[in-house]
């Protein structure tokens, strides 16, 4: 039922009110920005009332929660979603536009909280949508970075960062501070260790540490048309002593100092790579911080109703997004040893019933391993927890595998001078899953086979998904009109209802409809490119999309390269028919990695040249979308005809975006990678474009060798000529050493074996030719149509309701809850 807040007359009213209270002036002499923020807090104010609901509920039923803890999330932005969950959105855009204001145009006034890389987070956000629009409870828990994700500004080509400083003007409309819930976090020092004559055991106190405090903001996970909110909880720092004179008093000033830079430097910024791992100290403290935090609040709230701590697993679980969160495991043993009086063996029953390890990657620069010299300053009292487990696992290891000190090699958690965070993750869990059943295999045959082996009882699979509700019935209002219409509106809290548009594939009315609304999309990202790009491209060319993270193995390179040898192709048979196409690309790169930001500057340059070549009549653009992320996606994926999933098979643990691309009619054009294969499993190899090695192919290749990329440049003509167009200066204003480094990743004429680790030039002439397949397609307008209805029709499973329902029935054993 609609809240009455959201009548219109009273709605109006309301906001009249609250750009008054706020900025005292009238609705009429506001502008857009302080009439969205009065628009926020209308809604907050049902929000929270919800809120306050779902707290009572929990505290009435007491629920098993999770408390999914991230480094990222990446949320985009809340009003519109947070209007569609409560199911309002109608009836406030009418409000509004009874007063004359645009509703998109009042959503395009939040900044995106860009509080994530890529998928990682923002599969973080799709779960907490899932848990609270399911009725489950749940805590996200993360960082309030004061810096997310940077802006992306492209000048000359070139990718330049800038500082996104999403809390200008007065923080973030729909979050709260709630400093009642405040905890301090020790770093440094030394433990002290003291015979406690009371309890016949040895204390260990941390002695002269630095500390910081943390504070939480919560933001709102409202669930859909259920009255469920959870509770995004990130954290931010503020200094302890604030320069207490106490501090003064000491001659502790220089302490006083460094505390307040530890809670300034600590959530300054996001770390922005991906698949990547750095291995900066301020990192690894970030980890800490929001660990520790969220730890010491779980363990709090549970005390606050329970007796038994040794039950703790029975009411919680801690879901670990990648091995970002894992000092999670020793932090738990510490808290229930030292603090709750916890021997060794209870401490450990209860942590490793309640820790769980997602793994999203097996990417071997990703995998994060901390030098001991390192990791025991910063955390002198968790590791030597971090030892003991260490010690204590490796004991087991030589009793089950005698004299197999390669065993030890493998399994360890400290070895070679490093901590090995994921071997920590699931020695220290219950769970270990991957995100796409292909990944899962991989780690359980190749990358954790020891653990598997071991252990085969910890892993299993859930792969991946993505909420409907922003990805169509937000992002793509018109197909998701359409989508009701044949199958009525429970698809959007029970996407398998998407399989009744099936009888629709054949129907000529049904695939009219169906691509007047792709026109229309494309139409809308026209204008947006147009607006923010300055390119003009044609919505009836095919819309050939890849958007993601620049990466080298998600291999934007060979797309481009294909884009390029294409461009010959036209150039050399202006007579042979072409069906026009604009390359879409969107992505950000990591800001230290030259050979991403190098790719990023050729597909600028691969544009320039062709976007002004008039002799080629427009049938090829190539438009690069400046500072990718949630906000514009929505508008991406509702556009794209084709969506480019072409990852070096084994290398994409799951993908995601190929999912919001299915959802919304778009065909895959992609290798047997990730959760590719599911996808193409679901909607049928012949409605997809499936191409290059596989990943046996690719993993062989990678243990035996035998890969030689100079084959390929000198038996095929059109991949030497698009490799030369490189350094000829074509591409670059003459400039023969722009492109170097790419060209020389690809060859290495000096160490092949280290050249085009990707296998770009293996699978160049399998996607040209997938690519070919593309274009007879489209030319078969029904063949298309049919595929492009298919691909929505089939998305169900790739709901991320189905996704946390398998996590809840596997590993978490949630119960719903429900709020009248
Ligand atoms: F390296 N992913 C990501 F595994 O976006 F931690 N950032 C990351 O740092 C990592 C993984 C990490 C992505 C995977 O690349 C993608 O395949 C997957 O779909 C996504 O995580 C969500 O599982």
């Amino acid at each position: 039922m609609l809240n009455p807040i959201f009548k219109k007359e009273k709605f109006k009213k309301s906001v009249r009110e609250e750009v008054k209270n706020l900025f005292r002036t009238t609705l009429e002499e506001a502008n857009s920005h302080q009439i969205y923020q009065a628009v926020c807090y209308v809604v907050k104010d049902v929000i929270i009332d919800n809120w306050m609901k779902t707290q009572k509920v929990m505290n009435e039923t007491d629920p098993k929660i999770v408390y999914y803890m991230s480094m990222e999330f990446l949320t985009g932005r809340y009003l519109g979603n947070n209007l569609l969950n409560l199911t309002a959105y109608g009836e406030v855009k009418e409000a509004l536009d009874e007063l004359g204001i645009d509703l998109n145009a009042i959503e395009d006034e939040e900044r995106d909280p860009a509080l994530g890389n890529g998928g990682l987070g923002r599969l973080a956000a799709c779960f907490l949508d899932s848990l609270a629009t399911l009725g489950y409870a749940a805590y996200g828990c993360g960082i309030r970075y004061h810096y997310g994700m940077f802006k992306q500004e492209i000048r000359d080509g070139y990718q330049v960062e800038v500082p996104d400083n999403w809390l200008k003007d007065g923080g973030y409309p729909f979050e709260l501070k709630r400093p009642e819930y405040a905890k301090e976090i020790k770093f440094g020092g030394y433990v002290r260790v003291s015979y406690n004559q009371e309890t016949g055991r040895n204390d260990f106190i941390q002695e002269g540490y630095q500390s910081v405090r943390a504070i939480p903001y919560d933001l709102p996970v409202v669930g859909y048309n259920n009255n469920v909110v959870n509770t995004l909880r990130i954290w931010d720092a503020e200094a302890i002593n604030d320069f207490q004179l106490d501090s003064f008093d000491k001659g502790d000033y220089h302490k006083a100092v460094e505390q307040e830079n530890l809670a300034r430097t600590i959530v300054e910024v996001l770390y922005p790579n991906d698949n990547h791992m750095a291995g900066k100290e301020l990192r690894l403290k970030q980890q800490y911080f929001f660990i520790s935090a969220s730890v010491q609040t779980a363990i709090q709230k549970y005390k606050k109703n329970h007796g038994d701590i040794r039950k703790l697993y029975e009411k919680i679980t801690f879901q670990m997004n990648d091995t970002h969160p894992t000092v999670a495991v020793p932090e738990l043993m510490r808290i229930l040893m030292d603090e709750e009086g916890l021997t060794w063996d209870e401490a450990w029953e209860v942590t490793t019933r309640t820790c769980a390890y997602t793994n999203h990657t097996i990417m071997a620069e990703a995998l994060e391993k901390w030098p001991i010299e390192l990791f025991s300053r910063l955390l002198p009292r968790v590791y030597q927890i971090v030892e003991e487990i260490n010690r204590r696992f490796c004991e087991r290891v030589r009793a089950q595998y005698p004299n197999n000190e390669e065993k030890i090699r493998k399994m360890a958690v400290i070895y070679d001078g490093q901590v090995r965070m994921a071997n920590l993750a699931i020695v220290g869990g219950y769970s270990v899953n991957g995100v796409a059943r292909l990944h899962t295999e991989i780690l359980e045959k190749r990358e954790l086979k020891d653990f598997y082996e071991m252990m085969p009882e910890k892993f299993n699979n859930k792969t991946n998904g993505i909420t409907q509700r922003r990805f169509l019935l937000h992002g793509n209002p018109l197909l998701a009109g359409w989508v009701t219409e044949h199958v009525g509106k429970e698809w959007v809290t029970d996407l398998s209802r998407n399989k009744g548009l099936t009888v629709y594939a054949d129907d000529e009315k049904a695939q009219a409809e169906f691509m007047n609304i792709k026109y229309q999309n494309k139409v809308r990202l026209a204008k947006y490119i147009q607006e923010h790009n300055g390119v003009e491209i044609d919505p009836r060319s095919i819309f050939d999309v890849q958007v993601k993270r620049l990466h080298e193995y998600k291999r934007q390179l060979l797309n481009i390269l294909h884009v390029m040898y294409l461009y010959n192709k036209i150039k050399e048979h202006p007579e042979l028919p072409f069906y026009p196409r604009t390359f879409i690309f969107g992505a950000k790169a990591s800001a230290g990695y030259e050979r991403a930001k190098s790719i990023i500057k050729l597909i600028n340059n691969v544009g320039g040249v062709i976007n002004h070549d008039e002799t080629i009549k427009g049938k090829l653009k190539v438009v690069f979308i400046e500072d990718y992320r949630v906000s514009n996606a929505e508008l991406i994926f509702a556009a794209a005809d084709v969506s480019e999933q072409i990852s070096t098979a084994s290398k994409e643990a799951s993908g995601t975006g190929n999912m919001k691309f299915m959802l919304n009619g778009a065909l895959t054009l992609g290798t047997m990678d990730g959760a590719n294969v599911e996808i193409v499993e679901e909607v049928g190899e012949e409605n997809a474009f499936i191409f290059g090695l596989t990943a046996d192919e690719v993993m062989n290749y990678e243990q035996n060798g035998g890969y030689n990329p100079m084959q390929y440049f000198n038996n095929d003509p059109d991949i030497r000529q698009v490799l030369m167009q490189l350094i000829n200066g074509m591409y670059s204003g003459g400039d023969m050493n722009m492109f170097r480094d790419i060209y020389n990743s690809l060859l290495n004429t000096q160490n092949s074996s280290r050249a085009d680790m990707y296998f770009i030039l293996a699978d160049f002439k399998s996607y040209a030719a997938a690519q070919e397949r593309v274009e007879a397609k489209y030319r078969n307008e029904a063949a298309w149509a049919r595929s492009a209805i298919l691909n929505t029709a089939c998305a169900g499973k790739f709901s991320s309701d189905r996704t946390i329902q398998e996590y809840v029935d596997d590993i978490w054993k949630l119960e719903r809850i429900t709020v009248k």
